[in-house]
């Protein structure tokens, strides 16, 4: 790499590990006006977020339905937390209001509602739907002319769902290039380890298998993020493969206290406990002083 374009990469590194941690901050805060909640994803794919949107989506946050805007649909309703954080992140909604998190007339419901919120393009929670309705927007936005591309966020427990495999291989079918899939491989559910529940090892030759481009990555590294992105986005065309990247992340990432949590699914965390998680994220963070 040329000089300039280390300089480049570090600066884009830079801002996505400060994005990551501004997001993680902002799930602590929300977390903790309900006292509970999906804390432990919303940290663990902080950094998938921040990776798509301080660097992949395109997007106007005072225009959220700019035609061409690159969808961002989140399939799993319950992770709306962590999106919300993104979306203040971005400028889509105000930090400001992410204190009424879950309150009764918010935005903000607990699980993600299109008609609620601003950039939430999709009511997701009803889990298994949300590939579905990506193969439908990139199939639409395609026969339209439009550019946009579809990034669609869904779990590993969703892997469990047929009609994800079924849309998987529509989305082939159909050669939507345009479809960018990421998969929180937490190796968590509900009912315990994905593994447990129902194992969907090999991933990767699974989804290679259904003709899909596809790599794995650490969910909770940003310059491995960037890269697979960057190479999905290079890959990326009207008519083509739709592409996967598989992010294995750790729940609770960058707070410890949570990290070790044995019930991680749904966490209920202690009024006097918050501040200790948000001293342990400062404590841990390793990027730039503009966090
Ligand atoms: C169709 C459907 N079945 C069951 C549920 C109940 N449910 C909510 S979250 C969840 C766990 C799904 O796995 P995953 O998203 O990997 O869980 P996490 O990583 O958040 O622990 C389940 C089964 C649901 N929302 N929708
Ligand atoms: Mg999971």
């Amino acid at each position: 790499m040329t000089d300039n374009a280390t300089a480049v990469r570090t600066d884009r590194v830079t801002a996505v590990r400060d994005a990551a941690y501004r997001i993680r901050h902002h799930v602590l805060d929300m977390g903790e006006v309900q006292g509970q909640g999906y804390v432990g994803q919303a940290l663990g794919v902080a950094d998938l977020l921040a990776v798509t949107y301080r660097d992949q989506l395109r997007y106007r946050a005072d225009d959220p339905h700019w035609g061409e805007r690159d969808r961002f649909l989140l399939s799993t309703g319950h992770y709306a937390i962590g999106l919300y954080a993104a979306l203040a992140e971005a400028g889509v909604i105000p930090v400001e209001e992410l204190e009424t998190y879950g309150s009764d007339d918010s935005r903000l419901p607990m699980s993600g509602m299109a008609s609620y919120t601003p950039g939430m393009e999709i009511s997701g929670g009803s889990l298994g739907h949300g590939l579905a309705v990506a193969v439908g927007v990139a199939l639409g936005l395609r026969l339209q002319a439009n550019p946009a591309r579809v990034f669609t966020f869904v779990s590993d427990g969703e892997l469990d769902e047929g009609s994800t495999w079924e849309a998987a291989m529509g989305a082939h079918h159909h050669r939507l290039g345009n479809l960018i899939v990421m998969v929180d491989m937490n190796a968590l559910q509900a009912d315990g380890k994905t593994e447990t529940v129902l194992g969907i090892e090999p991933a990767h030759d699974k989804w290679a298998s259904f003709g899909w481009f596809t790599q794995r990555v650490d969910g909770n590294d940003v310059e491995a993020l960037l890269d697979a992105f960057d190479r999905a986005a290079a890959h990326a065309a009207p008519e083509g493969t739709p592409s996967v990247i598989l992010c294995d992340t750790r729940i609770g990432r960058g707070v410890p206290l949570l990290e070790q949590r044995e019930k991680a699914h749904f966490m209920r965390i202690d009024e006097h406990e918050w501040q200790a998680c948000r001293d342990q994220l400062t404590a841990g963070y390793a990027g730039s002083v503009n966090a």
